[in-house]
């Protein structure tokens, strides 16, 4: 049978870089970065017949706001068109505009809820 072939070593990531026989070695640092994820806000928009009383509740609902904080960003939107109700990841912020959506058609109002990048 003939002699095996000295195979040349398997070089792993993350393992030290040798200089073949010289006297040093280069240690490679990778520091791990991991993104914070990027945040969307849920934004609901003025309309001229969803009533006040159903947005104050979809905010304490569905963005657990209290009853005076919900009433202060009701009347924010209804007098400047436009409110943030809260601050979520991209999931998050999607599934809480689907939720109110349904909710305000189920219930027969025209409401508009968005999510923009933060
Ligand atoms: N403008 C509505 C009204 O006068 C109230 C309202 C507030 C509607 C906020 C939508 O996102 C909204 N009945």
């Amino acid at each position: 049978m003939p002699a095996e072939t000295p195979k040349p070593p398997v070089k792993l990531p993350g393992d030290p870089i040798s200089d073949e026989g010289q006297d040093s070695v280069v240690v490679e640092r990778r520091v791990a970065k991991t993104e914070p994820p990027k945040l969307y806000q849920v934004v609901l928009l003025n309309d001229d017949f969803t009533p006040m009383e159903f947005v104050v509740m979809v905010l304490q609902e569905y963005f657990n706001r209290d009853l005076e904080t919900a009433m202060q960003i009701m009347l924010k939107i209804h007098h400047e068109g436009r409110g943030v109700c809260g601050v979520f990841t991209k999931d998050v912020a999607s599934t809480k505009v689907d939720v109110v959506i349904s909710a305000a058609r189920r219930s027969g109002h025209p409401l508009q809820c968005i999510m923009e990048a933060a």
